[in-house]
C-alpha cells in the first residue's frame, strides 16, 4: 500500500515535472567514444546551458539500431550503419532546453563532416559521413520516438537546475 502511494506520487511528480522547452535525443557513436570524444560534447552542451536528463554507456543491438534508423531501411549504406552503430558502445543521451531539437542539430553540424563549419562537432572532430560521431533527433516528433526506443521512463530524471534562472528570462 506505502508503495502504492508512493508509486503514484513519484508518477505526479515525473508528470508534473516539465523544465523549460522540450527534449531531444543525442548519442555519441562507437567512434566518438573510441576517440575520448565524450568529455568534449557533454562540455559543450553544458556550457551552452542545455540541461543534461538522461545518460548512459551501452552496446546497442542491431535490433535497437535498424528500429533507430528506420527510415533510412531503403538507403545503401543501412546495413554498414547498423554494423558501425553495434561496433562498439555507444553514449545515449537526452538533453532538455528551450528549441533544444535545433540548437543542439546546430551544434552538431551538417550530415556531412566536410559541409559542417568549424566549431561545429562535426565541423571540428571527423572527416567522413560513415564515421561522423554523433546523432541528434532531427524534430520534436522523432525525439520523442527516440527518446522512448533509448530510454525507460524511470531513467529519465528531473531535476531543479538552478543555471535555469540565469538562462531564461
Ligand atoms: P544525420 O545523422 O545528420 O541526421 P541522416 O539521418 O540523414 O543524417 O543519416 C543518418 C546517418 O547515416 C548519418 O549520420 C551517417 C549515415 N549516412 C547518411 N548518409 C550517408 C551516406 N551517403 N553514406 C554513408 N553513410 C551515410
Ligand atoms: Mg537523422
Amino acid at each position: 500500500m506505502i508503495c502504492l502511494v508512493l508509486g503514484l506520487f513519484a508518477g505526479l511528480f515525473q508528470t508534473a515535472c516539465s523544465g523549460p522547452g522540450e527534449r531531444t535525443f543525442v548519442a555519441i557513436k562507437p567512434d566518438g567514444v573510441q576517440r575520448h570524444l565524450v568529455g568534449e560534447i557533454i562540455r559543450r552542451f553544458e556550457r551552452k546551458g542545455l540541461q543534461l536528463v538522461g545518460l548512459k554507456l551501452l552496446q546497442a543491438s542491431e535490433e535497437l539500431l535498424r528500429e533507430h534508423y528506420i527510415a533510412l531501411r531503403d538507403r545503401p549504406f543501412y546495413s554498414r550503419l547498423v554494423q558501425y552503430m553495434s561496433s562498439g558502445p555507444v553514449v545515449a543521451m537526452v538533453w532538455q532546453g528551450l528549441d533544444v531539437v535545433k540548437t543542439v542539430r546546430t551544434m552538431i553540424g551538417e550530415t556531412n563532416p566536410a559541409e559542417s563549419l568549424p566549431g561545429t562537432i562535426r565541423g571540428d572532430f571527423c572527416v567522413e559521413v560513415s564515421k561522423n560521431v554523433i546523432h541528434g533527433s532531427d524534430s520534436a516528433e522523432s525525439a520523442g520516438q527516440e527518446i522512448s526506443l533509448w530510454f525507460r521512463p524511470e531513467e529519465l530524471i528531473c531535476w531543479e537546475d538552478t543555471a535555469e534562472h540565469w538562462l531564461y528570462a
